[in-house]
Protein backbone atom coordinates (compact mmCIF):
# COMPACT_ATOMS: atom_id res chain seq x y z
CA UNK A 1 0.00 0.00 0.00
CA UNK A 2 1.31 3.54 -0.84
CA UNK A 3 2.70 5.30 2.44
CA UNK A 4 1.92 8.96 2.86
CA UNK A 5 3.51 11.37 4.64
CA UNK A 6 1.18 13.25 6.32
CA UNK A 7 3.08 16.41 6.84
CA UNK A 8 2.52 18.96 4.00
CA UNK A 9 5.62 19.78 1.86
CA UNK A 10 6.45 23.08 2.42
CA UNK A 11 8.42 26.05 0.82
CA UNK A 12 10.58 28.69 2.50
CA UNK A 13 8.03 31.18 1.43
CA UNK A 14 6.29 29.89 4.43
CA UNK A 15 8.87 30.11 7.43
CA UNK A 16 9.81 33.15 9.11
CA UNK A 17 13.02 33.42 11.54
CA UNK A 18 12.56 34.19 15.19
CA UNK A 19 15.39 36.49 16.31
CA UNK A 20 17.38 35.44 19.28
CA UNK A 21 19.58 37.71 21.68
CA UNK A 22 22.30 40.27 19.40
CA UNK A 23 25.15 40.25 22.01
CA UNK A 24 27.36 43.48 21.22
CA UNK A 25 30.26 41.62 19.66
CA UNK A 26 27.67 40.43 17.11
CA UNK A 27 27.87 43.04 13.97
CA UNK A 28 27.88 42.47 10.05
CA UNK A 29 31.58 42.99 10.17
CA UNK A 30 32.49 39.92 12.31
CA UNK A 31 29.95 37.44 10.82
CA UNK A 32 31.86 34.71 8.76
CA UNK A 33 30.14 32.84 5.89
CA UNK A 34 32.86 30.24 4.96
CA UNK A 35 31.59 26.35 4.81
CA UNK A 36 32.26 23.41 3.89
CA UNK A 37 32.49 22.16 0.20
CA UNK A 38 33.13 18.71 0.55
CA UNK A 39 32.58 15.83 3.32
CA UNK A 40 35.91 15.55 5.90
CA UNK A 41 36.31 13.33 9.20
CA UNK A 42 35.15 14.84 12.69
CA UNK A 43 38.21 16.80 14.19
CA UNK A 44 39.48 17.71 10.16
CA UNK A 45 39.43 20.28 7.95
CA UNK A 46 37.86 20.03 4.56
CA UNK A 47 39.92 19.91 1.70
CA UNK A 48 37.73 22.43 0.17
CA UNK A 49 35.48 25.32 1.87
CA UNK A 50 33.61 28.07 0.08
CA UNK A 51 34.20 31.43 1.44
CA UNK A 52 30.49 32.33 0.36
CA UNK A 53 27.81 30.00 1.00
CA UNK A 54 26.49 30.42 -2.91
CA UNK A 55 26.92 28.01 -5.87
CA UNK A 56 25.99 28.67 -9.70
CA UNK A 57 24.05 26.55 -11.60
CA UNK A 58 25.07 23.99 -13.70
CA UNK A 59 23.21 25.62 -16.49
CA UNK A 60 23.74 27.07 -19.99
CA UNK A 61 22.45 30.07 -19.22
CA UNK A 62 24.28 30.13 -16.15
CA UNK A 63 27.80 29.09 -15.88
CA UNK A 64 30.49 29.53 -18.14
CA UNK A 65 33.68 30.58 -17.55
CA UNK A 66 33.25 34.45 -17.14
CA UNK A 67 30.96 33.74 -14.26
CA UNK A 68 33.00 31.00 -13.01
CA UNK A 69 35.53 34.15 -12.40
CA UNK A 70 33.35 36.63 -11.54
CA UNK A 71 31.62 34.03 -8.48
CA UNK A 72 35.32 33.05 -7.43
CA UNK A 73 36.14 36.16 -6.98
CA UNK A 74 33.20 37.22 -5.14
CA UNK A 75 34.00 33.56 -2.59
CA UNK A 76 32.01 31.14 -4.64
CA UNK A 77 32.14 28.87 -6.64
CA UNK A 78 30.41 28.19 -10.35
CA UNK A 79 29.87 24.75 -11.36
CA UNK A 80 30.25 25.24 -15.52
CA UNK A 81 27.60 23.35 -17.39
CA UNK A 82 28.00 19.95 -18.94
CA UNK A 83 25.62 20.34 -21.47
CA UNK A 84 28.47 21.02 -24.62
CA UNK A 85 31.25 18.64 -25.84
CA UNK A 86 33.81 17.73 -23.35
CA UNK A 87 36.29 20.01 -25.04
CA UNK A 88 34.28 22.82 -25.01
CA UNK A 89 33.76 22.53 -20.94
CA UNK A 90 37.47 21.88 -20.50
CA UNK A 91 38.17 25.02 -22.39
CA UNK A 92 36.19 26.89 -20.21
CA UNK A 93 37.59 25.25 -17.36
CA UNK A 94 41.03 25.43 -18.75
CA UNK A 95 40.03 29.62 -19.20
CA UNK A 96 39.23 30.28 -15.22
CA UNK A 97 42.26 28.43 -14.16
CA UNK A 98 44.30 30.30 -16.82
CA UNK A 99 42.93 33.81 -15.98
CA UNK A 100 45.23 36.29 -14.87
CA UNK A 101 42.84 39.43 -12.87
CA UNK A 102 43.47 42.08 -15.55
CA UNK A 103 44.71 40.44 -18.51
CA UNK A 104 41.36 39.34 -20.18
CA UNK A 105 42.04 37.17 -23.18
CA UNK A 106 39.86 38.56 -26.50
CA UNK A 107 36.70 38.02 -27.34
CA UNK A 108 36.30 40.31 -30.24
CA UNK A 109 38.17 39.30 -32.75
CA UNK A 110 39.09 40.06 -36.99
CA UNK A 111 40.88 39.15 -39.67
CA UNK A 112 42.35 42.06 -41.94
CA UNK A 113 40.26 41.34 -44.72
CA UNK A 114 36.99 41.41 -42.47
CA UNK A 115 34.74 44.68 -43.34
CA UNK A 116 33.41 47.82 -41.34
CA UNK A 117 29.91 45.62 -41.82
CA UNK A 118 31.58 42.88 -39.52
CA UNK A 119 32.87 45.15 -36.48
CA UNK A 120 29.20 46.72 -36.29
CA UNK A 121 27.73 43.08 -35.86
CA UNK A 122 30.32 42.39 -33.54
CA UNK A 123 30.02 45.60 -31.75
CA UNK A 124 26.22 44.47 -31.61
CA UNK A 125 26.77 41.38 -30.42
CA UNK A 126 29.68 41.56 -27.64
CA UNK A 127 29.39 45.19 -26.36
CA UNK A 128 33.26 45.33 -26.74
CA UNK A 129 34.58 48.23 -28.82
CA UNK A 130 38.08 47.59 -28.67
CA UNK A 131 38.60 44.04 -31.87
CA UNK A 132 42.14 42.78 -32.07
CA UNK A 133 42.85 42.00 -35.82
CA UNK A 134 44.76 38.64 -36.13
CA UNK A 135 45.80 36.80 -38.96
CA UNK A 136 43.56 34.29 -38.51
CA UNK A 137 40.59 36.20 -36.58
CA UNK A 138 41.25 34.18 -33.51
CA UNK A 139 42.19 34.90 -29.98
CA UNK A 140 45.82 33.67 -29.87
CA UNK A 141 46.60 34.33 -33.61
CA UNK A 142 49.66 36.73 -34.91
CA UNK A 143 48.40 40.44 -33.76
CA UNK A 144 47.88 42.59 -37.22
CA UNK A 145 46.49 45.70 -35.54
CA UNK A 146 43.74 47.22 -33.20
CA UNK A 147 40.50 48.20 -34.20
CA UNK A 148 38.86 50.96 -31.86
CA UNK A 149 35.24 53.16 -32.32
CA UNK A 150 37.90 56.04 -33.16
CA UNK A 151 39.50 54.10 -36.39
CA UNK A 152 36.34 54.40 -38.12
CA UNK A 153 33.34 56.79 -38.74
CA UNK A 154 30.09 54.90 -39.79
CA UNK A 155 28.78 58.43 -41.33
CA UNK A 156 31.57 58.42 -44.01
CA UNK A 157 33.18 55.28 -44.38
CA UNK A 158 31.06 52.23 -46.79
CA UNK A 159 30.65 49.39 -44.93
CA UNK A 160 32.44 47.51 -47.48
CA UNK A 161 35.80 49.30 -46.09
CA UNK A 162 37.97 46.61 -45.15
CA UNK A 163 39.34 45.90 -41.88
CA UNK A 164 43.18 46.50 -43.36
CA UNK A 165 42.07 49.96 -44.30
CA UNK A 166 41.47 51.42 -41.32
CA UNK A 167 42.75 49.27 -38.51
CA UNK A 168 45.72 51.09 -36.50
CA UNK A 169 48.27 48.40 -37.79
CA UNK A 170 50.92 46.79 -35.53
CA UNK A 171 53.63 49.01 -36.40
CA UNK A 172 51.96 51.73 -34.89
CA UNK A 173 50.82 50.03 -31.66
CA UNK A 174 52.26 49.85 -28.19
CA UNK A 175 52.43 46.66 -27.21
CA UNK A 176 53.25 44.21 -23.59
CA UNK A 177 55.89 41.26 -24.05
CA UNK A 178 54.42 37.98 -22.01
CA UNK A 179 55.28 37.67 -18.43
CA UNK A 180 54.54 41.82 -18.06
CA UNK A 181 53.03 42.05 -14.89
CA UNK A 182 49.38 43.80 -14.18
CA UNK A 183 51.18 47.07 -12.50
CA UNK A 184 54.17 47.34 -15.63
CA UNK A 185 50.94 47.04 -18.17
CA UNK A 186 49.24 49.49 -16.16
CA UNK A 187 51.99 51.91 -16.23
CA UNK A 188 52.16 51.18 -19.87
CA UNK A 189 48.73 52.29 -20.71
CA UNK A 190 49.43 55.47 -17.88
CA UNK A 191 52.46 56.72 -19.71
CA UNK A 192 51.02 56.54 -23.57
CA UNK A 193 47.63 57.12 -22.51
CA UNK A 194 46.15 54.26 -23.73
CA UNK A 195 42.78 52.74 -23.35
CA UNK A 196 44.28 48.87 -24.01
CA UNK A 197 47.62 47.28 -24.10
CA UNK A 198 47.83 44.40 -26.20
CA UNK A 199 50.44 41.68 -24.69
CA UNK A 200 51.74 39.17 -27.22
CA UNK A 201 54.20 36.44 -27.20
CA UNK A 202 57.77 36.54 -28.73
CA UNK A 203 56.34 35.22 -31.98
CA UNK A 204 53.83 38.34 -32.27
CA UNK A 205 50.62 35.62 -31.07
CA UNK A 206 48.27 37.69 -29.13
CA UNK A 207 47.80 36.80 -25.70
CA UNK A 208 45.78 39.06 -23.76
CA UNK A 209 44.69 42.48 -23.68
CA UNK A 210 44.85 45.06 -20.69
CA UNK A 211 41.95 47.49 -20.21
CA UNK A 212 42.80 50.56 -18.46
CA UNK A 213 38.91 50.50 -16.83
CA UNK A 214 40.58 46.97 -15.01
CA UNK A 215 42.98 48.68 -13.13
CA UNK A 216 41.25 48.14 -10.08
CA UNK A 217 41.76 44.18 -10.21
CA UNK A 218 45.08 44.58 -9.30
CA UNK A 219 43.91 45.25 -5.54
CA UNK A 220 43.28 41.63 -4.38
CA UNK A 221 39.90 40.68 -3.15
CA UNK A 222 40.11 39.20 0.06
CA UNK A 223 36.84 37.10 -0.58
CA UNK A 224 38.44 35.30 -3.37
CA UNK A 225 38.15 31.82 -3.83
CA UNK A 226 41.33 30.66 -4.83
CA UNK A 227 43.51 27.45 -4.96
CA UNK A 228 46.87 26.49 -3.38
CA UNK A 229 48.63 28.33 -6.78
CA UNK A 230 45.98 31.13 -6.11
CA UNK A 231 44.52 30.53 -9.10
CA UNK A 232 40.10 30.82 -8.78
CA UNK A 233 38.83 27.74 -8.33
CA UNK A 234 36.21 26.01 -10.57
CA UNK A 235 33.52 22.88 -10.45
CA UNK A 236 31.85 21.65 -13.56
CA UNK A 237 28.93 19.39 -14.05
CA UNK A 238 29.26 16.07 -15.06
CA UNK A 239 26.90 13.07 -16.28
CA UNK A 240 26.12 9.58 -15.33
CA UNK A 241 26.82 8.73 -18.97
CA UNK A 242 30.27 9.59 -20.18
CA UNK A 243 32.06 10.44 -16.86
CA UNK A 244 34.62 7.85 -18.25
CA UNK A 245 35.88 10.25 -21.08
CA UNK A 246 34.34 13.76 -19.50
CA UNK A 247 35.99 13.58 -16.21
CA UNK A 248 39.78 13.09 -17.19
CA UNK A 249 39.51 16.21 -19.28
CA UNK A 250 38.36 18.03 -16.73
CA UNK A 251 40.72 17.06 -14.29
CA UNK A 252 43.16 17.52 -16.78
CA UNK A 253 42.07 20.76 -17.13
CA UNK A 254 42.38 22.00 -13.31
CA UNK A 255 39.07 21.21 -12.05
CA UNK A 256 38.61 21.57 -8.41
CA UNK A 257 35.23 19.60 -8.33
CA UNK A 258 33.10 17.95 -10.06
CA UNK A 259 29.31 17.65 -9.79
CA UNK A 260 26.74 14.94 -11.46
CA UNK A 261 23.64 17.27 -12.58
CA UNK A 262 20.82 15.47 -12.36
CA UNK A 263 16.86 16.10 -11.81
CA UNK A 264 16.58 12.94 -9.74
CA UNK A 265 19.73 11.40 -8.10
CA UNK A 266 18.39 8.67 -5.65
CA UNK A 267 20.09 5.99 -8.85
CA UNK A 268 22.31 3.30 -9.40
CA UNK A 269 23.73 5.18 -11.90
CA UNK A 270 25.29 8.15 -9.88
CA UNK A 271 26.40 5.12 -7.56
CA UNK A 272 28.36 3.92 -10.51
CA UNK A 273 29.59 7.27 -11.21
CA UNK A 274 30.81 7.83 -7.72
CA UNK A 275 32.58 4.17 -7.31
CA UNK A 276 33.83 5.22 -11.07
CA UNK A 277 35.55 8.03 -9.91
CA UNK A 278 36.53 6.87 -6.37
CA UNK A 279 38.23 3.71 -8.06
CA UNK A 280 40.02 5.74 -10.95
CA UNK A 281 40.99 8.70 -8.69
CA UNK A 282 40.61 7.81 -5.22
CA UNK A 283 39.81 11.11 -2.86
CA UNK A 284 41.59 13.19 -4.95
CA UNK A 285 39.10 14.05 -7.48
CA UNK A 286 35.82 15.37 -5.51
CA UNK A 287 32.70 14.80 -6.56
CA UNK A 288 29.18 16.02 -5.67
CA UNK A 289 25.77 14.19 -6.22
CA UNK A 290 21.84 14.91 -6.41
CA UNK A 291 19.49 15.61 -6.34
CA UNK A 292 17.62 13.95 -3.69
CA UNK A 293 14.96 15.15 -1.37
CA UNK A 294 14.80 12.69 1.58
CA UNK A 295 16.72 10.81 4.07
CA UNK A 296 17.27 7.74 1.63
CA UNK A 297 17.84 9.23 -0.67
CA UNK A 298 20.88 11.03 1.07
CA UNK A 299 22.02 8.04 2.95
CA UNK A 300 22.27 6.17 -0.48
CA UNK A 301 24.53 8.86 -1.85
CA UNK A 302 26.78 9.28 1.18
CA UNK A 303 27.52 5.56 1.26
CA UNK A 304 28.80 5.56 -2.57
CA UNK A 305 30.74 8.21 -1.26
CA UNK A 306 29.76 11.67 -2.17
CA UNK A 307 31.58 14.50 -1.44
CA UNK A 308 28.47 16.72 -1.09
CA UNK A 309 24.80 16.02 -2.01
CA UNK A 310 22.54 18.46 -3.31
CA UNK A 311 18.77 18.41 -2.26
CA UNK A 312 15.93 19.74 -4.39
CA UNK A 313 13.47 18.56 -7.00
CA UNK A 314 11.01 20.25 -9.03
CA UNK A 315 11.50 23.82 -6.87
CA UNK A 316 13.75 25.85 -9.33
CA UNK A 317 12.61 28.88 -11.33
CA UNK A 318 12.28 27.49 -14.85
CA UNK A 319 11.72 23.93 -13.53
CA UNK A 320 8.13 22.13 -14.21
CA UNK A 321 9.40 18.53 -13.17
CA UNK A 322 6.53 18.40 -10.67
CA UNK A 323 3.69 19.55 -13.48
CA UNK A 324 5.43 16.83 -16.04
CA UNK A 325 5.63 13.51 -13.85
CA UNK A 326 4.39 14.21 -10.31
CA UNK A 327 8.01 13.80 -8.13
CA UNK A 328 9.47 16.47 -6.32
CA UNK A 329 9.11 18.30 -3.05
CA UNK A 330 8.52 21.57 -1.44
CA UNK A 331 12.56 22.72 -0.89
CA UNK A 332 12.11 23.70 3.22
CA UNK A 333 10.59 20.16 3.37
CA UNK A 334 13.50 18.89 1.44
CA UNK A 335 16.59 20.78 3.08
CA UNK A 336 15.16 20.16 6.91
CA UNK A 337 14.87 15.90 6.10
CA UNK A 338 18.09 15.85 4.50
CA UNK A 339 20.06 18.35 6.93
CA UNK A 340 18.45 15.55 9.68
CA UNK A 341 19.75 12.69 7.68
CA UNK A 342 23.23 14.50 7.15
CA UNK A 343 23.66 15.48 11.08
CA UNK A 344 22.41 11.42 12.07
CA UNK A 345 25.47 10.15 9.47
CA UNK A 346 28.09 12.26 11.53
CA UNK A 347 26.74 10.88 14.10
CA UNK A 348 27.21 7.22 13.19
CA UNK A 349 30.16 7.62 11.41
CA UNK A 350 32.03 10.60 12.25
CA UNK A 351 31.95 11.74 8.59
CA UNK A 352 30.21 15.07 7.87
CA UNK A 353 28.88 15.52 4.02
CA UNK A 354 27.94 19.19 3.27
CA UNK A 355 24.21 19.58 1.98
CA UNK A 356 23.53 22.06 -0.82
CA UNK A 357 20.02 22.95 -1.13
CA UNK A 358 19.21 24.09 -5.05
CA UNK A 359 16.31 26.04 -6.82
CA UNK A 360 13.68 27.61 -5.79
CA UNK A 361 15.51 30.64 -3.90
CA UNK A 362 13.38 33.65 -4.84
CA UNK A 363 14.28 36.90 -2.65
CA UNK A 364 17.31 36.61 -0.54
CA UNK A 365 16.14 35.75 3.02
CA UNK A 366 15.29 32.40 1.44
CA UNK A 367 19.10 31.66 1.33
CA UNK A 368 19.64 32.42 5.07
CA UNK A 369 16.32 30.28 5.66
CA UNK A 370 18.03 27.35 3.53
CA UNK A 371 20.80 27.87 6.22
CA UNK A 372 18.90 28.24 9.30
CA UNK A 373 17.43 24.27 8.03
CA UNK A 374 20.65 23.23 7.95
CA UNK A 375 21.86 23.59 4.15
CA UNK A 376 25.65 24.01 4.39
CA UNK A 377 25.05 26.26 0.62
CA UNK A 378 22.81 27.05 -2.22
CA UNK A 379 22.91 26.50 -5.64
CA UNK A 380 21.44 29.30 -7.40
CA UNK A 381 20.55 29.63 -11.13
CA UNK A 382 18.01 32.23 -11.43
CA UNK A 383 19.88 34.52 -9.34
CA UNK A 384 22.99 34.58 -11.73
CA UNK A 385 21.26 34.25 -14.57
CA UNK A 386 20.41 38.38 -14.11
CA UNK A 387 24.02 39.78 -13.69
CA UNK A 388 26.00 41.01 -16.71
CA UNK A 389 28.28 38.31 -16.22
CA UNK A 390 25.93 35.40 -17.17
CA UNK A 391 26.27 33.67 -20.49
CA UNK A 392 22.98 35.05 -21.95
CA UNK A 393 21.44 38.33 -23.71
CA UNK A 394 20.53 41.31 -22.58
CA UNK A 395 17.42 42.32 -24.04
CA UNK A 396 15.26 45.29 -23.72
CA UNK A 397 11.71 44.28 -23.64
CA UNK A 398 8.65 46.68 -22.65
CA UNK A 399 9.50 45.85 -19.25
CA UNK A 400 12.73 47.10 -18.88
CA UNK A 401 16.01 45.23 -19.29
CA UNK A 402 15.62 41.29 -19.26
CA UNK A 403 18.27 38.72 -19.27
CA UNK A 404 17.66 35.27 -21.01
CA UNK A 405 17.08 32.28 -18.83
CA UNK A 406 16.41 28.63 -19.99
CA UNK A 407 15.93 25.47 -18.09
CA UNK A 408 18.74 22.53 -19.19
CA UNK A 409 15.33 20.50 -19.18
CA UNK A 410 13.82 23.06 -21.84
CA UNK A 411 13.98 22.22 -25.83
CA UNK A 412 16.27 25.44 -26.15
CA UNK A 413 19.18 23.45 -24.00
CA UNK A 414 17.98 20.08 -24.91
CA UNK A 415 19.89 18.77 -21.99
CA UNK A 416 19.14 15.07 -22.53
CA UNK A 417 21.61 13.41 -19.95
CA UNK A 418 20.32 15.17 -17.19
CA UNK A 419 16.73 12.96 -17.40
CA UNK A 420 17.39 10.23 -19.73
CA UNK A 421 16.38 7.13 -17.39
CA UNK A 422 18.23 4.90 -19.55
CA UNK A 423 16.23 5.41 -22.71
CA UNK A 424 16.84 6.73 -26.17
CA UNK A 425 19.87 9.56 -26.15
CA UNK A 426 16.98 12.28 -26.59
CA UNK A 427 14.45 14.58 -24.59
CA UNK A 428 11.52 12.82 -24.97
CA UNK A 429 9.17 15.58 -23.17
CA UNK A 430 10.04 19.35 -21.30
CA UNK A 431 10.80 19.57 -17.46
CA UNK A 432 11.92 23.33 -18.09
CA UNK A 433 10.71 26.87 -20.00
CA UNK A 434 12.30 29.41 -21.74
CA UNK A 435 12.39 32.48 -19.86
CA UNK A 436 13.39 36.52 -19.48
CA UNK A 437 14.72 37.34 -15.87
CA UNK A 438 15.00 40.81 -14.81
CA UNK A 439 18.32 42.07 -15.30
CA UNK A 440 20.32 42.94 -12.25
CA UNK A 441 23.70 44.83 -12.75
CA UNK A 442 27.35 43.63 -11.62
CA UNK A 443 27.56 40.13 -9.97
CA UNK A 444 30.02 41.78 -7.54
CA UNK A 445 27.26 44.69 -6.25
CA UNK A 446 24.26 41.98 -6.66
CA UNK A 447 26.14 39.38 -4.25
CA UNK A 448 27.65 42.16 -2.14
CA UNK A 449 23.84 43.15 -1.29
CA UNK A 450 22.96 39.55 -0.84
CA UNK A 451 25.67 38.40 1.81
CA UNK A 452 24.43 41.59 3.84
CA UNK A 453 21.26 41.09 4.29
CA UNK A 454 22.37 37.08 5.36
CA UNK A 455 24.74 38.67 7.63
CA UNK A 456 22.36 41.36 9.34
CA UNK A 457 19.60 38.38 10.08
CA UNK A 458 22.17 36.35 11.07
CA UNK A 459 23.13 38.92 13.13
CA UNK A 460 19.31 39.23 14.76
CA UNK A 461 19.63 35.99 15.70
CA UNK A 462 22.63 36.13 17.75
CA UNK A 463 25.31 34.12 15.10
CA UNK A 464 28.62 34.93 13.44
CA UNK A 465 28.98 31.40 11.97
CA UNK A 466 26.66 29.63 10.00
CA UNK A 467 27.32 26.74 12.23
CA UNK A 468 26.14 28.39 15.23
CA UNK A 469 23.36 29.71 13.16
CA UNK A 470 21.75 26.54 12.07
CA UNK A 471 22.20 25.17 15.59
CA UNK A 472 20.36 27.69 17.32
CA UNK A 473 18.01 28.96 14.57
CA UNK A 474 14.28 29.04 15.74
CA UNK A 475 12.08 29.27 12.82
CA UNK A 476 8.31 29.36 12.44
CA UNK A 477 5.49 28.48 10.50
CA UNK A 478 3.54 31.31 8.89
CA UNK A 479 -0.37 31.47 8.17
CA UNK A 480 -1.43 32.91 4.69
CA UNK A 481 -2.71 35.87 6.31
CA UNK A 482 0.44 36.48 8.28
CA UNK A 483 2.43 36.24 4.70
CA UNK A 484 0.07 39.56 3.62
CA UNK A 485 1.20 41.24 7.14
CA UNK A 486 4.87 41.02 5.70
CA UNK A 487 4.67 42.95 2.44
CA UNK A 488 3.34 46.76 2.40
CA UNK A 489 -0.22 46.85 3.24
CA UNK A 490 -3.10 49.02 4.31
CA UNK A 491 -1.14 51.76 2.52
CA UNK A 492 -1.19 53.57 -1.20
CA UNK A 493 2.18 53.49 -2.54
CA UNK A 494 3.64 56.36 -4.70
CA UNK A 495 5.29 56.05 -7.99
CA UNK A 496 3.86 52.40 -9.25
CA UNK A 497 6.26 51.15 -6.56
P1 LIG B 1 16.54 28.50 -9.65
O1 LIG B 1 17.70 29.02 -8.87
O2 LIG B 1 15.25 28.52 -8.89
O3 LIG B 1 16.41 29.15 -11.00
O4 LIG B 1 16.81 26.94 -9.90
C1 LIG B 1 17.98 26.46 -10.51
C2 LIG B 1 17.95 24.95 -10.47
O5 LIG B 1 16.87 24.43 -11.24
C3 LIG B 1 19.17 24.27 -11.07
O6 LIG B 1 20.30 24.28 -10.23
C4 LIG B 1 18.65 22.88 -11.35
O7 LIG B 1 18.69 22.04 -10.22
C5 LIG B 1 17.20 23.12 -11.71
N1 LIG B 1 16.96 23.09 -13.15
C6 LIG B 1 17.77 23.44 -14.18
N2 LIG B 1 17.11 23.23 -15.34
C7 LIG B 1 15.90 22.77 -14.97
C8 LIG B 1 14.82 22.38 -15.87
O8 LIG B 1 14.87 22.61 -17.07
N3 LIG B 1 13.80 21.78 -15.32
N4 LIG B 1 15.81 22.70 -13.65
Amino acid sequence: MAKIIQEPSRTFGEYLLIPNLTTKDCIVANVDLKTPLVRFKKGEEPAISLNIPMISAIMQSVSDDKMAVALAKNGGMSFIYGSQTIEEQAEMVRKVKKYKAGFVISDSNLTPDNTLEDVLNLLNRTGHSTMAVTADGTPNGKLLGIVTARDYRTSRDELTKKVAEFMTPYERLIVGKEGTTLKAANDIIWEHKLNSLPIIDKEGNLQYLVFRKDYAEDKENSRALLDSEKRYMVGAGINSRDYAERVPALVEAGVDAVCIDSSEGFSEWQYDTIKWVRDTYGDSVKIGAGNVVDREGFRYLANAGADFIKVGIGGGSICITREAKGIGRGQASAVLDVAAARDEYFEETGIYVPICSDGGIVHDYHITLALAMGADFVMLGRYFARFDESPTAKVKTSKGYMKEYWGEGSNRARNWARYDLGGKKELTFEEGVDSYVPYAGSLEDGVGITLHKIKSTMCNCGSTTIKHFYENARLTLVSATSIQEGSAHDVVLKDNQ
